[in-house]
């Protein structure tokens, strides 16, 4: 089923409730993205079941700050490997002094913290890169986003347990999924330059290995019984069904670090080869409800801070005439460090209004594009994020 029909099944059913209450308004928003629609047992759309990525519906995304499990979008490129917690074991190994290997027990034993993260794949939004030129891979629209609270260890933590070597720069996670690519099976990989494993500050720690999402342990789906998190970095760096970090002077020779995800424009081996993986989510927003309220609308959705430390969201900004006027919107949720706000805005319509535009500025004043440059793997759409209204 495409996540038209998807959608328009759900909205129907909620229509009804709809007319039944008398609720419904003027506006509603146009195909694939219509209104409220109560939550039941398919929270998520799925694009694909083996292996498994699936994204909920925009009004769901945006109820709460931090997002129930069954609304998390789950990226996975292989099948999701269900592990026993017992016989598990992290192995860190490469240039350290004390290569360790560390049971689940034994990692709960250690200090634990608690953290709100965002994550988010690259390829969030990429069915709008698709809308220029066709790009391959899963259609994402704008679901590839969710945030949580995680518990577990700090990754710093667990590195200077087993001594960093001297010429120390880069640490990877390896995943136990099974992915096939190009005629050969291996697993996930994520890399992240030690910098970051070691920028631990009051606000978020540079990463961390996570036992715990929501209060509950991770999902087979989310990576359980260990992943990585990386507050800030593209989804792909947070590895799940985390098994063993390596300590090297360089960056993960893994596919998904040395090919997938970068940015090119043709993506020819010489073009991949010359460009650096991709660590920092981008400043993004998205608009999720629209809800007519008389004369006025209501518009909610999320923006998202760049992973750049220190840097916040500083507005949001909706526009219903195409961009030559502008209204703030309110900022309804916390803000913490490399986690998305949510917001709501009060629009008035005026009699030209076909489509309304989100954008989002940070605290450096950038604020988004109005249109990303196109690459050929459909990576990092952030340009003004545009939904068309029925009226
Ligand atoms: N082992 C492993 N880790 C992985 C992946 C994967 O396929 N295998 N997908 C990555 C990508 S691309 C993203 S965006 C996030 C998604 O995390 P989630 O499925 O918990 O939302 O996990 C990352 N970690
Ligand atoms: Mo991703």
């Amino acid at each position: 089923m495409l996540y038209q029909e998807f959608n328009a099944r759900r909205d129907r059913r909620k229509f009804m409730q709809q007319v039944a209450t008398g609720a419904v308004g003027l506006v509603s928003m146009a195909a694939w993205n219509r209104t409220l629609w109560a939550a039941d047992d398919s929270r998520l759309f799925v694009h694909s079941k083996a292996p498994m990525n699936a994204e909920p519906l925009l009004p769901d995304l945006v109820k709460s700050w931090v997002t129930p499990v069954e609304s998390f979008f789950i990226r996975s490129h292989g099948n999701t490997p269900i592990l026993g917690g017992s016989s598990f074991r992290l192995t860190v190994e490469g240039l350290v002094d004390q290569p360790l290997t560390l049971s689940l027990a034994e990692l709960n034993q250690l200090s634990q913290i608690e953290l709100s993260a965002t994550l988010t794949c690259a390829g969030n939004r990429r069915s709008e890169h698709s809308r220029i030129k066709t790009v391959k891979g899963v259609q994402w629209r704008e679901g590839a986003i969710g945030n949580a609270q995680w518990r577990g260890v700090r990754l710093s933590d667990i590195l200077k347990r087993a001594g960093l070597r001297d010429a120390a720069k880069h640490v990877w996670f390896e995943g136990l999924d099974a992915v096939e690519d190009g005629g050969k099976t291996f697993a996930f990989g994520g890399s992240i330059p030690l910098e970051k494993a070691l920028l631990d500050r009051d606000t978020a720690p540079g990463a961390m290995l996570a036992t715990m999402m929501n209060d509950k342990p991770l999902t087979a789906d989310h990576g359980f019984p260990l992943r990585s998190i990386v507050p800030g970095y593209i989804g792909a760096r947070s590895v799940k069904w985390l098994s063993k970090i390596v300590v090297s002077d360089r960056p993960s020779p893994n596919h998904f670090v040395a090919d997938v995800y970068k940015l090119v424009d043709e993506g020819s081996l010489l073009e991949v080869a010359e460009n650096a993986p991709i660590y920092r989510m981008p400043l993004n927003s998205a608009i999720c409800t629209v809800a007519a309220k008389s004369e006025r609308i209501e518009v909610t959705g999320y923006a998202l801070p760049p992973g750049v430390p220190g840097v916040s969201i500083r507005k949001v900004e909706v526009s219903a005439d195409d961009g030559q006027s502008w209204t703030e919107a309110k900022l309804t949720s916390p803000a913490a460090e490399f986690c998305w706000q949510l917001w709501s805005a009060d629009i008035s319509l005026k009699s030209t209004t076909r489509e309304l535009i989100v954008r989002a500025t940070d605290s450096r004043g950038e604020t988004q594009p109005q249109m990303p440059r196109w690459n050929a793997k459909g990576y990092l759409f952030n340009g003004w994020h545009r939904v068309s209204l029925k009226v």
